[in-house]
């Protein structure tokens, strides 16, 4: 299990990795890669304490594994959960029948009216088993499993994506996927 302080670093790589890597005055590439140097320099300039060989500890623990390294281990990028317009090289994939998305109860009329919308991120996140994406949808509230039918939404032409990590990926999912419980 990771420490309390890991966590907390974790959380401050994903706001810079994923959001916002002007919080530790750095910028990524197009791909999304951050340079490790620049990113363990920025992290502690932000107060954020951290040497390569707890970055590598972070990267490992990560219970998502939203972090990897490339090959030299000189670059770090996460694996998807970007609001920011970067290419991490998603592969298209064929998708499993059904998919599941975790929501709160709250954000139900809405979603029935405007289908599950990607919002501030590139992509809507789907998982492939139930119990993620209760999870998922714990952090917003009650939580609210819905039953996506990606069969049929890939047989109309939606694209779907598998990031390095296994979270499912696609554009938007209109009302009439969601199956009926
Ligand atoms: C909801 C975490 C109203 C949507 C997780 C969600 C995931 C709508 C929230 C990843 C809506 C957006 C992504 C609509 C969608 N009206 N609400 N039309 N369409 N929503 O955090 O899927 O831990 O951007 O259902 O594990 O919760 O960060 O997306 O509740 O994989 O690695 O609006 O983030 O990964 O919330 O989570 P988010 P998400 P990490």
């Amino acid at each position: 299990k990771q420490s309390n302080r890991d966590v907390e670093l974790g959380r401050f790589l994903s706001l810079v990795l994923r959001h916002d890597p002007s919080a530790a005055g750095i910028r990524l590439d197009p791909h999304g890669w951050a340079d490790v140097e620049d990113l363990l320099a920025g992290c502690n300039k932000a107060g954020k304490k951290i040497d390569f060989e707890s970055l590598e500890r972070i990267v490992r623990e990560n219970g998502k594994q939203r972090y990897a390294f490339n090959e030299e281990r000189n670059k770090i990028r996460a694996n998807q959960g970007h609001s920011l317009s970067v290419d991490v090289g998603l592969r298209e994939s064929l998708p499993p029948d059904l998919l599941y998305h975790g929501t709160a109860t709250r954000f139900l009329d809405s979603i029935r009216s405007e289908g599950i919308q990607k919002l501030s991120r590139q992509h809507v996140h789907l998982s492939a088993d139930e119990k993620t994406a209760v999870e998922v949808g714990k952090r917003h509230g009650k939580a609210l499993l819905l039953r996506i039918d990606a069969k049929s939404m890939h047989r109309d032409g939606h694209r779907f994506y598998l990031s390095d990590n296994h979270v499912w990926l696609c554009d938007s999912v209109p009302w009439e996927y969601v199956v009926a419980d």
